[in-house]
């Protein structure tokens, strides 16, 4: 096995290579992910959770009746996986417009 750089001068007579293995692994490592997740409560509107979705999710009406269906169901939800600093954002911008509505609605995020 010839890792690392090889000379000339490292050869033997048999013309086997000899050297010193110097090959390390390229450490790519990707950014941690965030879940954002809607929960569930008894007083916000289900036409406000679903314009949310539509929003800042952008989701079709569909999807986000469907989703807007399972957050209260289920009790909460993933409505979408992003950056540390876009999960924030989306955080952020549904709690002001929740709060600005006067609908307790939370947000959260969470690391994947
Ligand atoms: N449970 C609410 C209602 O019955 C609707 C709702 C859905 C609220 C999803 C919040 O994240 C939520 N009006």
């Amino acid at each position: 096995m010839a890792l690392g750089p090889v000379y000339m001068s490292d050869r033997n007579d048999d013309d086997t290579d000899i050297g010193v293995a110097t090959k390390t692994r390229a450490r790519t490592k990707r950014p941690p992910l965030y879940k954002v997740m809607l929960l569930n409560d008894d007083f916000t509107p289900m036409e406000f959770v679903v314009h949310i979705l539509e929003r800042f999710f952008g989701m079709t009406h569909a999807e986000a009746f469907e989703i807007m269906l399972i957050v209260h169901k289920k009790g909460l939800a993933i409505v979408g996986v992003y950056s540390h600093e876009i999960a924030e954002t989306k955080v952020t911008q549904v709690m002001e417009f929740a709060r600005r509505h006067q609908h307790p609605l939370q947000c959260t995020m969470e690391k994947e």
